[in-house]
Parts: structure tokens; C-alpha cells; sequence
């Protein structure tokens, strides 16, 4: 891959601009609060989409829509600080999203008082979704081809680095979190129940009706259409007008794409690397 778009540090890509070694490292002393909620995904796994269900639990002008802050104002990437705030200014109840891996988490996130949700989505959809992103982002190389984008997913070398290591190295070390895993698919499921559980793990009480209000606001075509959600403005990233971060929004879409013999080199390195876990993904 090339070094314009990505630098490695600790074994781990990142996106150069935004952040720098020296500041990935001072994350590691990052100030905690015990009323933190940190949403953890690898790229491309239905981030924004948990950025938005938390700002709308959190927020009630986000909610009945007075209030014009963007999503990404609301839970803002650790690692890479777009509006330059001052994070340890911030009221609490703090939200954060990161793609950070668990050994270069925050310390801090260790001591449980934090809440962390981590989400996972089925990397074929995972590597779908980078592949079509990756078009139109500046800040991804453009990948013409699909087989390339594939060899270089499987063998970690995209944003983030390897999918397999990053969900299993949450996932073994949950034990040292105060976490929530789930998967982009239930979520596309039920995702009132989703919602639900995401309530009860932040300990929050929410109405009939405001709960009726998140649900509905957070179903893809309503995000698509609210540019507080979907990112609209952010032309620093994405060209404008081109697909945004909500780009289809489905189960399965790597059918799509996929030849059958991708398919099935993909399916041999995720049962090879992940068959240990209890992951089941719905597919399609
Ligand atoms: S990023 O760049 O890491 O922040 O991207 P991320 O938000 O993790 O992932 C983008 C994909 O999530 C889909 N998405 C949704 N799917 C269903 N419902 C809702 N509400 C929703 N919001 C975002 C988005 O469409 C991207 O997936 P694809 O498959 O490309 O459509």
C-alpha cells in the first residue's frame, strides 16, 4: 500500500494527516472517564451508524431535531481529531469512536468504569464496502481492482490493518473491558432489539416513544437522508455527491462482486484464522 495514504506504527495502519505516531502513543494515557462510551469497530462495520444510535439515545435535540450538531461532532473519532477539539474539555458523557486495536486502546479503558461497544460486520461485506468507499475517499488509495483490494484485506494491509486480528483481539480480551460486542447483522436484523440492548448496557431509560424515535432515525434510508448522519459535508473526505459513508447498507452485498473462487479463498482464510471463536456471521 502506499505510504501517502497509510503509515504503520506498532503494527498497525493508520491515516497519516490526522494522526501521528507521537499522538497514537499519548493515547495510551488518554484520560478515561468512568462516563465514557467508546465505540470500537474495524472500518467499514456500521461505525457511523453506532456513532448516530448513541448520539440519538444521548441526545434529545438530536431526537426531535432541533438541534443541527453532526454526528461526528457528537462522537468523534480518538484517533483522528477532524475539528481539532479539545477532548478533555468535553462534558461528560463523553462518546468516542475508534478503530484503534485493543493493545493501543486508552489504558484507562481497563479499569471497566468506561463502556465500550464494539461492532463487527462479516468481513466480506467488510471488504465490499472499503472496496466501493475506497473510490471515491481521498483518503483511500483507489484500488481499481477487487482481487488486489481482497489480497491486501486478507493479509491486513488496509486501514487498520488485519480484520481477523482486530476482532479477535478484542474479543480475547474482553475479560479486561466493560464491553458489548455486536454484529452489524443483528443489528440489520432487529434493530429495535439491538437498541434495546444497547439501553440497558448504558444503563440508560428511554421512553416508548423517544425509544420509537431512535429506532426510526437510525434505519438506513432515514440516515441517508439527514446530512447531520450521513456525512454529507465532510467533501474533505469524500467527493461530493458520490456515495457517502451510507453507501447501500445490506447484508451480503459481496455476492455482488465475488467471483466464486474469491469466495471461497476468502471462506478458507476465515475458517483457518477465526474457526476458534464463536463468531457466526449471517452471510447473506
Ligand atoms: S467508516 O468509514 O469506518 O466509518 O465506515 P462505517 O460507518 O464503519 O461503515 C460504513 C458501512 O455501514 C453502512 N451503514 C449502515 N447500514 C445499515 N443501516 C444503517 N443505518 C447504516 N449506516 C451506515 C454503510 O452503508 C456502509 O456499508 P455499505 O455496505 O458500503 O453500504
Amino acid at each position: 500500500p502506499s505510504e501517502e495514504f497509510m503509515f504503520r506504527h506498532k503494527g498497525f495502519y493508520f491515516l497519516p494527516d490526522l494522526a501521528n505516531p507521537e499522538y497514537i502513543d499519548s493515547l495510551e494515557h488518554f484520560v478515561v472517564r468512568d462516563s465514557d462510551v467508546f465505540v470500537v469497530t474495524f472500518p467499514k462495520s456500521g461505525t457511523v451508524w453506532m456513532q448516530n444510535i448513541l448520539s440519538l439515545i444521548y441526545y434529545e435535540g438530536h431526537r426531535d431535531g432541533t438541534a443541527k450538531t453532526e454526528t461526528i461532532d457528537r462522537v468523534p473519532w480518538l484517533e483522528y481529531n477532524f475539528n481539532k477539539m479539545d477532548y478533555g474539555s468535553r462534558p461528560s458523557p463523553r462518546l468516542f469512536s475508534t478503530h484503534l486495536p485493543y493493545y493501543l486502546a486508552p489504558r484507562d479503558l481497563r479499569n471497566k468504569g468506561a463502556k465500550v461497544i464494539y461492532v463487527a460486520r462479516n468481513p466480506k461485506d467488510v471488504a465490499v464496502s472499503y472496496f466501493h468507499f475506497s473510490k471515491h475517499a481521498f483518503i483511500f488509495e483507489k484500488v481499481p481492482d477487487f482481487n488486489i483490494l481482497m489480497e491486501r484485506f486478507l493479509s491486513g494491509k488496509v486501514l487498520a490493518s488485519s480484520w481477523f486480528d482486530h476482532v479477535r483481539g478484542w474479543y480475547t480480551h474482553r475479560a479486561d473491558y466493560n464491553i458489548l460486542f455486536l454484529t452489524y447483522e443483528e443489528l440489520k436484523k432487529d434493530l429495535r432489539s439491538a437498541v434495546l440492548k444497547i439501553c440497558d448496557f448504558l444503563g440508560k431509560q428511554l421512553t416508548e416513544k423517544e425509544l420509537n424515535v431512535v429506532v426510526e432515525k437510525a434505519v438506513f434510508d432515514n440516515m441517508k437522508s439527514d446530512p447531520r448522519s450521513n456525512y454529507e459535508d465532510k467533501t474533505c473526505i469524500l467527493e461530493k455527491g458520490r456515495d457517502n459513508f451510507l453507501r447501500r447498507g445490506t447484508v451480503g452485498d459481496w455476492k455482488n462482486i465475488m467471483t466464486v473462487a474469491q469466495s471461497e479463498k476468502f471462506n478458507k482464510v476465515f475458517n483457518e484464522k477465526m474457526k476458534d471463536l464463536p463468531f457466526k456471521f449471517i452471510w447473506d
